[in-house]
């Protein structure tokens, strides 16, 4: 059984931050400034002024329309000037966070094909349009949240060095400081790389998706209140479709018909099949070595939208698949992934909350033909 860093590998849906390596001697100050460059900006201490007081005016919808648009065309511009057209999907990946607190997210695009040239873009809705901030390196580098000021944190850790950034904007530009930096050959005492929750009060992680969908753009009210520490489980009693508790297991016994779509980028896109045909030899993934069974199934309400749907893995000889079913309007879809996730860290909820490998929790969005597996710390989830 493949485990839960396999999915995250494999199946790259969501990116996670390479944190360990062998330590060198090589100088902390020059690692940054190479590794961690920032291109066009300036670096410069905050002025003393006033705390930000944050305009959390509710954006209307038509705005929300605007802003949206606006980013997702940018995204689009990003896969298409990817080196590697064909995985452009793949490679070029986002993360939204607002960052000065007006109520419209920054929208941050990672550029690059590997750690060594990550590069991160930040973008702003203004006026109307998109504009560029500035950029940073991104190599071995992640994005947390700076819940009080008006800013953000981009964190590195690679070969025994950690640092962060503290970045804001001002009518300059993409302003940075150094909120730390860390030699943890000098900390034996330390085993992991700190993070910024150690400085900054309430700090996380902002998930990162790969830029084949917009379903995490179109929902990131419903990502930053998880970020905020708020379910949505609008419905704790979620309703199944046709009001049929059997309905997806009379599904799987008569065959009936899904719409089998890729959820990872790396399986298949099989479209209109009966079940049956998931189970057989190559349907799914173009190199499976053999056909796959059932093995366990499970019903929660995966993307909380209060409507149960269907987990379900499906056994090889040699490997695993996991898939979705979920209806909607009437089709049933089956989102197909290469590896399942462990099964007993589903909560009833539809979390999966996986405390022994990772500190992150993770949530599914799905919607038609898009399915994304968004990452959130399990310290925020307290079902
Ligand atoms: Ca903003
Ligand atoms: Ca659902």
């Amino acid at each position: 059984m493949k485990n839960i860093f396999s999915v995250l590998c494999l199946c790259a849906i969501v990116l996670l931050l390479s944190a360990c390596g062998n330590p060198t001697s090589v100088d902390v100050p020059n690692v940054v400034e190479e590794e961690n460059g920032i291109e066009g900006v300036s670096e410069a201490r905050p002025e003393e002024e006033d705390s930000p007081s944050f305009d959390t005016a509710s954006i209307g919808q038509e705005e929300k329309q605007n802003w949206q648009d606006a980013y997702w065309e940018e995204i689009t511009r990003a896969k298409t000037a990817a080196t590697n057209a064909e995985m452009a999907g793949e490679s070029v990946s986002y993360a939204l966070y607002d960052m000065n607190k007006d109520g419209i997210p920054e929208l941050m695009i990672r550029f690059g094909d590997c750690e060594a040239n990550y590069e991160g873009r930040i973008y702003r809705f203004t006026d109307g349009v998109c504009q560029m901030l500035g950029s940073v390196g991104l190599g071995h580098g992640s994005f947390w949240t700076d819940p009080q000021e008006e800013g953000m944190i981009v964190a590195y850790g690679h070969m025994g060095y950690c640092s962060a950034l503290r970045m804001w904007s001002d009518a300059e530009g993409l302003q940075t400081e150094s909120l730390y930096q860390m030699d943890l050959n000098e900390h034996p005492e330390l085993q992991e790389y700190p993070t910024p929750a150690e400085y900054v009060a309430g700090s996380v992680r902002i998930p990162e998706t790969r830029g084949r969908f917009d379903l995490p753009l179109r929902n990131y009210d419903k990502i930053s209140m998880w970020l905020e520490g708020d379910d949505d489980f609008s419905s704790r009693d979620p309703g199944y479709p046709d009001e049929d508790s059997e309905f997806y297991s009379r599904l799987i016994s008569e065959d009936g018909i899904v719409c089998a779509v890729s959820a990872d980028g790396f399986t298949n896109t099989p479209g209109n099949v009966h079940f049956s045909e998931l189970l057989e030899k190559n349907v799914i993934y173009p190199y499976m070595r053999s056909n796959v069974r059932l093995g366990e199934t499970r019903t929660a309400d995966l993307n909380g939208d209060g409507r149960v749907d269907c987990l379900l893995s499906l056994l090889g000889d040699e490997e695993d698949y996991m898939v979705i079913l979920s209806e909607e309007d009437g089709v049933v879809y089956a989102y197909l992934f290469f590896c399942p996730l462990h099964f007993d860290a589903l909560d009833r909820y539809g979390t999966f909350l996986s405390t022994e490998h990772t500190p992150y929790a993770f949530r599914f969005l799905f919607e038609g033909e898009q399915c994304v597996l968004i990452e959130v710390p399990v310290s925020l989830f307290k079902n």
